[in-house]
């Protein structure tokens, strides 16, 4: 069977998808701030399909908005169960990828808000992350949608930023409240003095719009010192941990440091 074909059936039959999850770090504390949700597909021998291979066709057959809204779901659905089995923990924030499809559809609000009333999450502990290629190719639609968000309580991520087009111009017209700064500046960044002082313009551009940064691909101790020495709020990459299933991301978080 092709791709489109297989990926059909899947979504038909809800069951090949599952959400992994990886660790996003408070700089400051070293305390565990939350986790990305990021989709995969399970081969029946029970090998994991990453989206790199199927992502796009997804968004080209518009299939994504299915998957998306069921990642959505599961994701909040999750972390709104470990907030319960972790009381005491100060409550993890999820954060969810939207493809551009998804970004424009009309009725998002309400998908939104449907996932927040039957999940039961606090719209607190929700963030959406949206490319800067989207933003940028639905300016004025972005705009307005990202407004309604923010006035809902979500909070809004820019994700891989740095590798789009975002003009300085617009930047300051989204409400946004972090920026991803790409993982391949992270990489980049002990190779010269000229790439990381890139990372630090990227840095004090987003602190002078009030927006936090998340850094992506954080890969080693040098790096991680890096930032924080810029100042960088959080962090997400394999120095901390992968991507990983649901039992794996629940050891984490009971085993985390918190204090
Ligand atoms: O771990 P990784 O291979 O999961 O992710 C590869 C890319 O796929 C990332 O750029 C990520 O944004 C995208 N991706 C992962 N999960 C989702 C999802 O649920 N929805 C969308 N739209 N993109 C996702
Ligand atoms: O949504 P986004 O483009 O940010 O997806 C994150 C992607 O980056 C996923 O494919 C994830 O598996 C991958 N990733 C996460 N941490 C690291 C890292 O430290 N190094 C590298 N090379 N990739 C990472
Ligand atoms: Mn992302
Ligand atoms: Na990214």
């Amino acid at each position: 069977l092709d791709m489109e074909t297989k990926l059909r059936q899947a979504v038909l039959k809800g069951r090949e998808f599952e959400v992994h999850y990886q660790p996003i770090i408070a700089l400051d504390t070293g305390h565990l701030s939350g986790f990305e949700a990021l989709v995969r597909m399970r081969r029946a021998d029970g090998t994991l399909v990453l989206p790199n291979e199927f992502i796009r066709i997804t968004e080209e057959t518009g299939l994504i908005v299915h998957i998306g809204r069921w990642v959505l779901r599961e994701a909040c659905r999750q972390m709104r169960a470990w907030q319960m089995k972790f009381p005491e923990y100060p409550p993890l924030q999820m954060s969810v990828n939207l493809a551009g499809r998804q970004f424009v559809q009309p009725n998002l609000m309400q998908q939104i808000e449907q996932v927040l009333d039957e999940t039961g999450l606090n719209t607190d502990s929700l963030k959406l992350e949206v490319t800067e290629t989207v933003i940028m190719e639905h300016v004025e639609e972005a705009a307005a949608v990202l407004v309604k968000l923010r006035d809902k309580g979500i909070k809004l991520l820019m994700d891989d930023f740095g590798t789009g087009y975002s003009s300085l111009s617009y930047l300051h017209r989204f409400p946004v409240n972090t920026l991803k700064i790409d993982a391949s500046f992270i990489r980049r960044m002990d190779e010269s003095r000229r790439e990381a002082n890139i990372v630090q313009t990227i840095v004090t551009l987003a602190h002078t719009l009030n927006m936090d940064i998340i850094a992506e691909g954080v890969e080693t101790a040098a790096h991680l010192s890096h930032l924080r020495e810029l100042d960088v709020e959080y962090a997400q990459g394999f120095y901390f941990s992968p991507p990983v299933d649901k039992i794996a991301a629940e050891a984490l978080i009971s085993d985390w440091p918190r204090w």
